[in-house]
């Protein structure tokens, strides 16, 4: 039995995670039926056998993986089914290299809109933690961070998907695989909050579209916490 370990917050069906999402696209992609383990930021504990800080783990039987690409990497080997484009090097390096664009150039901007409303969807025990580790990973308070969120930003920090999607159904081609999964991950990561900066009939908008229904034919309806604040941050 595949077992998930990821990231919850109050709510413990509320997933958040961009890196847990990725799991999670793929293992509904390849029909492959697993159990979520919530783990809030105060109870890491439960991942200590896996010898790593961050979620998501992954346990398949005997076997033990962390880190989002490398756990796609084992689950496109290991199931050939719904394959994910892992199975070369050139494939891998791809996403690799994809991954690093987003988190450096796509995430910083999107994430910063919701940035208060991932705070306050922590439970009280983990705000403290949430608050501290983000406040020295980023030099700043949250609410100074979060002051220099802008909509323009967030919107133009798609561009280049919006360009590519205009061509091209999904990243990796005609069919979706891990570099559709690692990129739109991180929009549902805002996304489940309410912070939805595409028009719903824009490429990327018709895009995230495919990805989803697809997920929910086979997951059922996603969970999301709209933030009172998500409206000011839509696409005019
Ligand atoms: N490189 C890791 C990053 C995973 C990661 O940053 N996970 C976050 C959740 S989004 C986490 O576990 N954070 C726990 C913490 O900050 O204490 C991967 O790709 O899996």
């Amino acid at each position: 039995m595949i077992r998930l370990y990821e990231l919850c917050a109050s709510d413990p069906d509320l997933v958040f995670s961009p890196y847990c999402w990725r799991i999670r696209l793929a293992l509904a992609h390849k029909r492959l039926a697993f159990d979520s383990v919530s783990v809030g930021f105060m109870d890491k504990d439960k991942i200590a056998f896996s010898g790593s800080r961050l979620v998501p783990v992954l346990t398949d039987g005997d076997t033990v993986v962390s880190e989002s690409l490398d756990i796609l990497e084992y689950l496109d080997s290991t199931y050939g089914q719904a394959p994910l484009g892992l199975d070369s090097e050139s494939g891998r390096a791809r996403v690799r290299f994809i991954s690093e664009l987003i988190l450096r150039h796509i995430t910083p901007q999107i994430f910063k809109p919701a940035l208060m409303a991932i705070y306050e969807a922590q439970p009280d025990c983990a705000k403290g933690y949430f608050r501290e580790s983000r406040e020295q990973r980023f030099g700043c308070t949250l609410e100074q961070l979060h002051g220099t969120a802008s909509a323009a930003d967030a919107s133009r920090a798609l561009a280049a998907l919006e360009a590519q999607l205009k061509n091209i159904p999904y990243l990796d081609g005609t069919q979706p695989g891990a570099t559709d999964f690692v990129v739109v991950s991180h929009l549902i990561f805002t996304w489940v909050f309410g912070f939805q900066y595409w028009k719903d009939d824009s490429a990327v908008g018709q895009w995230f579209n495919r990805l989803l229904d697809a997920y929910v034919a086979v997951m059922g309806p996603v969970k999301r916490q709209i933030h009172p604040a998500a409206s000011r941050y839509a696409p005019a």
